[in-house]
């Protein structure tokens, strides 16, 4: 009881001292510009589920729903240009990554928002936070272990302004057009929970609400509440992705074909095939087979139309592509 005592306190003294990268243009900044050759490809493609407008009053509406509806999707895909998509208060957007990121050197992918700096301290930004969560089976996602040292007893108001430097590993950290980086090598711990960190397939960004009620907090990996402008009754409710830049890229050595599919389905690979399995988008599995082949043909005409994942296994080896049902 003492020990752990004293690790709290040791834990808190050293959150005290704590000072994250600033923002973006100061000294130390590890922000990096949408022009940066570090990205070698962007985002092409995701799916929103929009949050509530306000999520501490749900019968709120505006234009007859209580969900945010700010910009289109598409204003995710391709290079930062400071067109985003709203994602509501714990709202999401799910990203299919083919290829797959790995975790290579350094920060392996970053992530863009629309902020903007204090015209009275450039250390101070407007700033909305979300939590980024990464999969390599469209099933099981794990969260980079973010913290907020942003005090958490006073609400931060829908215009209120926050310092980079208490922020760490949350998406919306730096303004618009600077991305926050990640490095897949923070989640080594999940390594034996199911995910693969040679082969990300899925990123998910999920806004934080920022609600700093007990009801509606969202806490950080220190059990503090993240606090962040609140209540943002707008359209553009929350988190507002613009884009995300990626680094470290596998090169694929498989094919899957024809897609769209009306049901017949070929796989290929360099790598032996051991297992295959097919995924709904809400990560049930309708298919599972064992197998040690190059080259599959599979039958797929029986499932509901929509969009799959096909997830190759083999030795050392994993791939996951996207298959369209019609
Ligand atoms: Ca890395
Ligand atoms: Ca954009």
């Amino acid at each position: 009881m003492r020990h752990k005592l004293t690790i709290i306190l040791v834990s808190l003294f050293l959150q005290s001292l704590a000072q994250f990268s600033p923002q973006a243009g100061l000294p130390g900044s590890n922000a990096i510009p949408a022009n940066s050759p570090l990205f070698k490809a962007w985002v092409q493609n995701g799916w929103i589920s929009p949050g509530y407008i306000d999520i501490g009053d749900t019968n709120f509406t505006i234009d007859q729903t209580n969900r945010a509806h700010f910009g289109e999707i598409q204003n995710i895909f391709g290079p930062a240009d400071g067109k985003v998509v709203s994602l509501g208060d714990k709202g999401t957007v799910t990203i299919f990554l083919n290829p797959p990121i790995y975790d290579g050197p350094g920060y392996d992918f970053a992530v863009f928002e629309n902020g903007f700096r204090s015209l009275n301290d450039s250390a101070l930004a407007f700033l909305e936070l979300a939590y980024v969560e990464v999969s390599s089976d469209g099933k099981n996602f794990f969260t980079f272990p973010a913290i907020s040292l942003t005090q958490d007893t006073a609400q931060v108001g829908p215009f209120e302004m926050l310092d980079a430097r208490k922020i760490y590993n949350l998406a919306g950290k730096y303004i618009s057009g600077y991305g926050t980086p990640f490095d897949l090598s923070d989640l080594t711990g999940f390594k034996d929970n199911g995910l693969d960190l040679n082969n990300i397939s899925f990123i998910r960004i999920r806004d934080v609400g920022g609600s700093i009620n007990p009801m509606l907090a969202s806490y950080d990996s220190h059990g503090h509440k993240i606090n962040d402008p609140y209540p943002t009754p707008f359209l553009s409710s929350g988190f507002d992705l613009d884009a995300i830049g990626l680094i470290n890229i596998k090169t694929t050595t498989v094919r899957v074909f024809p897609n769209p599919t009306d049901g017949q389905i070929f796989i290929q690979s360099k790598n032996k095939i051991k297992t295959l399995i097919i995924n709904d988008l809400q990560g049930r599995t309708v298919f599972k087979k064992s197998m040690n082949v190059n080259f599959i043909k599979i039958d797929l005409s029986n499932l509901k139309s929509g969009l799959y994942f096909c997830i190759i296994l083999g030795d050392n080896f994993r791939a996951v592509e996207e298959i369209i049902l019609f």
